[in-house]
Parts: structure tokens; C-alpha cells; sequence
């Protein structure tokens, strides 16, 4: 005789080794928005890009580029892939309507 529908899908008569699924999906990677140091970009004009592409507040800021200006780079936020391609392309946008060798990249955090 065989089984009814319903008592398949209740497992009836089956012994059933079940193992929770692993999770199909990982976390997306986020990037490190980077700036890196120059000799000729005004000090002023690096920390008002982190006010303004990043929403710093001015002391934030100068340290920020300070710690840019000392070390050779410094991080300004970290952000998913798009969010942090946006922000360099802005970066590097205003950097050249101005006509300054800025240079902001990404990194895999
Ligand atoms: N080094 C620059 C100067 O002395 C200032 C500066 C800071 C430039 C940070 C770029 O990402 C930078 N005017």
C-alpha cells in the first residue's frame, strides 16, 4: 500500500538525519577610502573635502589631514563597493576642477 501525500511531507516512517542549511550568502565586502599625501594640495582644501565628502566636523578633519599630511595616508570612512567608488570619484573630481594632485583611493577592509 503505498503512502498519502500528507504523510510524506510529515516524514512518517522515515528516520531523517536533518542538518540545519549553511547560510548562502556572505557578508558584502566594505572598502577603505583612502587619501593620500602630496606636497602641493593646500592643507585647507583637504579638510574641507573631509567635511564635505565625508561629514566630518572641522576638528575631525584636521586630524584626519594631519594624520595624512605625517604619515603618507589616512583613512576617511569605510564604506560598501558603490558608496566608497562614489566618494573617490568625488574626491577626485573636485581635486581636478581645482587643478590639485589629490589622490584618493579604496582598499579592501
Ligand atoms: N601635504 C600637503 C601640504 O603640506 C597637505 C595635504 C594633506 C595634501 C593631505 C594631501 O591628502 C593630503 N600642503
Amino acid at each position: 500500500m503505498s503512502e498519502r501525500r500528507e504523510d510524506l511531507e510529515r516524514g512518517d516512517g522515515y528516520d531523517l538525519a536533518v542538518e540545519e542549511a549553511r547560510p548562502r550568502l556572505k557578508e558584502p565586502p566594505l572598502y577603505r577610502v583612502v587619501l593620500i599625501n602630496d606636497d602641493y594640495t593646500p592643507m585647507e582644501f583637504v579638510v574641507n573635502i573631509l567635511e564635505s565628502i565625508f561629514g566630518m566636523e572641522r576638528t575631525r578633519a584636521t586630524q584626519v589631514m594631519l594624520e595624512v599630511h605625517t604619515k603618507g595616508k589616512g583613512v576617511c570612512g569605510v564604506y560598501n563597493y558603490e558608496i566608497a567608488e562614489t566618494k573617490v570619484a568625488q574626491v577626485m573630481g573636485i581635486a581636478k576642477q581645482h587643478q590639485h594632485p589629490l589622490l584618493c583611493t579604496m582598499e579592501e577592509s
